[in-house]
């Protein structure tokens, strides 16, 4: 979003303190040589539930080596309306840009990762839900491990979060339903400030439509993700919640716990065998600053190494280090310790495409977003109390359909189960596209749909031995018949939506190519203006532990296959991506995950 860019020009203006992390070390070379119990890998989503979990216990020493900076009194960062300007191209981001997509004309496009402590909850647009129980069934069947399954699952949920009142303090009757949530967990999660122009058209349209039912509660937490209703987002009276600010916040005065950001891990060092197979327990890392592998540095785990470096940083470590598709090493002669094809394979993500309506009057947040003055008071607003637009997240509701039967019909359906949805649609006050820069006048009413059951699936491959050099990121968005129809489908659904009795007197025509009528002219819609919801998975994907390194790169405990001393937590372990927002599976996983380690120690 390029109103993003004004955002962050703004933010300087405004001074925010936040809560100190006392004992985050920041010069690599001071731990050269140290041993731990567990040294995770990446202070990201899942990397800092680990780290929390494991150091419950005070006889439990832990490292986390990440990469990037602190996220400590980044207004950017902290300010739920400023989430779309903390990437792309920031010092909170990777910097990724994907290859060209055939799919998409051959385009490329940012493909952001946060680089910071909470890694990617830090830096993505916070909106959490759970999935499907058919998700997460799917995952125990791949796995052969009924703990994956969601009455396993659930109980997690219940540990994580923690609802807490909406910032605007109003009452949330039918827009979450309480008995189904924790309010005791770890993660702060809260309903929007409810009052954008649009809200009661969305709201209208709900009973108007039979095909658009109303979803009391779009967690999934109740097994029901269709229909559309109040988004819930992770943060908590005007500020972002992220694993940093809550899951590292509670544990960071724990003396058994050490955190260094500035470390830029390199690779996993093979240290000898356990019971026959090849253990990594040495990980060598380097000062990011440097941009350069020299000096490097060198820590030891005595039980586990665990990556949670995320769906780009798990395989491009696990390639450097040698555990690898043949293929992919010998180009760049690096000896194959494991074989392990499917490292970096299997790749989904959810492509994102912003259909945009032009509107009547000016009740968008277009215009404000515009005016300078008006942006910098509405975050000078925040700074000193926490109100305001800047306050809430950047959309207020969302909502998840199937396609019907005939819709389905020649297709083999990918989604997780009969009551998975297929695709999802986010409504928001403007102009929102995370790619294309809003024009310099004009009131919009943007629609997002987002492909929830992908079958294309892409890759993440290495094509040096830097580690600084970003590896080849493959999404491979809209490869399938199936993608692009349901994209389609998606497009037509929302023009359904928008003409609904309650929109007659705001809409007054789609904007660009969204004018088109054929299922032609929809598809080239798509493929010019999809991107990303910046949702990769699947790169070290999880098969049943019986199962050879041919299936799959980690076994239904995370270990890694033929490896000792290592496991993946992080969402690249997923088989298939969840249909929602991934951020609540990555706490889930991790929050088993955690339970898993303790067991085996
Ligand atoms: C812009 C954006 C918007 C998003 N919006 C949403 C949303 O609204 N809702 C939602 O549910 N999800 C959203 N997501 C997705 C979600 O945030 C991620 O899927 C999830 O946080 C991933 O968790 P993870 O633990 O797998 O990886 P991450 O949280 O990305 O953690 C990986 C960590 O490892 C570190 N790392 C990587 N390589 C190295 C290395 N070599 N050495 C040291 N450290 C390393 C990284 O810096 C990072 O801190 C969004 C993501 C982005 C980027
Ligand atoms: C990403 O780009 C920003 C802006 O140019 C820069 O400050 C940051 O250092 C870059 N990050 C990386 C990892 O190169
Ligand atoms: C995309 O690139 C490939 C390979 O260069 C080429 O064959 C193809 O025609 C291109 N497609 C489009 C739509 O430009
Ligand atoms: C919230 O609204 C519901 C339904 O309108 C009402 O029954 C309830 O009393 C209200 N709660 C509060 C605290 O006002
Ligand atoms: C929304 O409510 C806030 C106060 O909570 C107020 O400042 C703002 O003007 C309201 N916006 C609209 C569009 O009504
Ligand atoms: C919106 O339009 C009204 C009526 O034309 C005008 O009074 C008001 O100043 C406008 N608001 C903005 C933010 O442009
Ligand atoms: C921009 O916002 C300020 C209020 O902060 C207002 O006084 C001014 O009129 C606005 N400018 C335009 C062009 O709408
Ligand atoms: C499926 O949806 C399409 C589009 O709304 C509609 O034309 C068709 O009649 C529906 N089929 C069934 C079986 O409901
Ligand atoms: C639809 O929009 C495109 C892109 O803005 C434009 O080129 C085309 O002429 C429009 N078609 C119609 C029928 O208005
Ligand atoms: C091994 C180690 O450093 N353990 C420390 C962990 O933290 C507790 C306090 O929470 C200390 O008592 C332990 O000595």
């Amino acid at each position: 979003m390029k109103a993003a860019s004004l955002l962050s020009a703004l933010v300087t203006s405004a001074v925010f303190f936040g809560p100190a992390l006392a004992i985050t070390l920041t010069e690599p070379s001071q731990l050269s040589g140290k041993t731990y119990d567990y040294v995770i890998v990446g202070a990201g989503n899942a990397g800092l539930v680990i780290a929390n979990r494991l150091t419950e216990n005070p006889a439990t020493t832990v490292l986390v080596l990440e990469a990037g900076i602190s996220d400590q009194n980044q207004i950017p960062v902290m300010a739920p309306f400023l989430g779309p300007s903390v990437t792309p191209d920031t010092p909170y981001d990777w910097n990724y840009t994907v290859v060209a997509q055939p799919g998409l004309d051959n385009r490329t496009y940012p493909y952001p990762r946060g680089r910071l402590l909470g890694g990617s909850s830090s830096a993505n647009y916070m909106i959490h839900q759970y999935g499907t129980n058919e998700d997460w069934n799917r995952v125990a069947a791949v796995s052969s491990d009924q703990g994956w399954s969601w009455n396993n699952m659930k109980q997690y949920i219940k540990r994580h979060e923690k609802i807490v009142p909406p910032s605007d303090g109003h009452n949330t009757t039918d827009q979450l339903i309480p008995s189904l949530h924790s309010f005791t967990g770890e993660l702060q999660i809260s309903l929007p400030i409810g009052n954008q122009t649009t809200d009661p058209f969305v709201i209208a349209t709900t009973s108007q439509l039979k095909e658009f039912p109303y979803n009391e509660d779009t967690s999934g937490i109740n097994n029901n993700l269709l229909g559309i209703g109040w988004a819930q987002s992770s943060m908590d009276d005007g500020l972002r919640a992220s694993s940093s600010s809550s899951y590292l916040a509670s544990a960071n005065s724990r003396p058994n716990l050490t955190v260094m950001i500035n470390a830029m891990v390199i690779k996993l060092l093979s240290t000898g065998s356990t019971n026959g197979l090849k253990a990594f327990r040495n990980v060598q890392f380097a000062d990011a600053r440097t941009k350069t592998v020299t000096p490097a540095f060198q820590v030891q785990a005595r039980k586990e190494v665990i990556l949670s470096a995320g769906s780009v940083g798990t395989p491009q470590i696990l390639q450097l280090s040698g555990i690898g598709a043949p293929a992919d090493l010998a180009p760049l002669h690096i000896p194959v310790l494991i074989n392990s094809p499917q490292v970096g394979r299997n790749m989904q993500d959810h492509p994102l495409l912003p259909n945009i309506f032009t509107v009547s009057g000016n009740g968008s947040l277009d215009d404000t977003l515009r005016n300078a003055s008006a942006v910098g008071a509405a975050i000078s607003q925040w700074a000193s109390s926490k109100t305001g637009f800047i306050a809430n997240n950047v959309i207020n509701q969302l909502g998840f359909a199937r396609l019907n039967s005939t819709l389905l019909k020649g297709f083999t359906d990918p989604a997780a189960g009969p009551t998975s949805p297929h695709y999802e649609m986010i409504f928001a006050n403007f102009w929102l596209d995370p790619v294309v820069t809003v024009p310099a006048t004009g009131n919009f009413f943007t629609i997002l749909t987002a492909l929830l059951t992908p079958t294309s699936r892409g890759s993440v491959k290495i094509h040096s031995t830097n580690p600084f050099v970003a590896p080849l990121i493959d999404p491979n968005m809209l490869a399938t018949d199936f993608d692009i129809h349901t994209i389609t489908e998606s497009v037509k659904a929302i023009k359904r939506f928008a003409a609904a009795p309650a929109w007659s007197n705001y809409i007054t025509g789609a904007f660009g190519t969204l004018n088109g009528t054929t299922d032609a002219q929809l598809a080239a819609h798509a493929r010019l203006h999809t991107s990303t919801v910046f949702h990769p998975t699947s790169t070290a994907s999880m098969t049943a532990t019986s199962k050879s390194p041919s299936s799959g790169v980690v076994n239904s405990d995370l270990t890694v296959k033929g490896a000792a001393g290592l496991r993946i937590v992080d969402l690249s372990v997923l088989p298939f991506i969840p249909s929602c927002h991934p951020q609540g599976p990555a706490y889930m996983l991790a929050e088993r995950a955690a339970d898993l380690i303790k067991a085996s120690a």
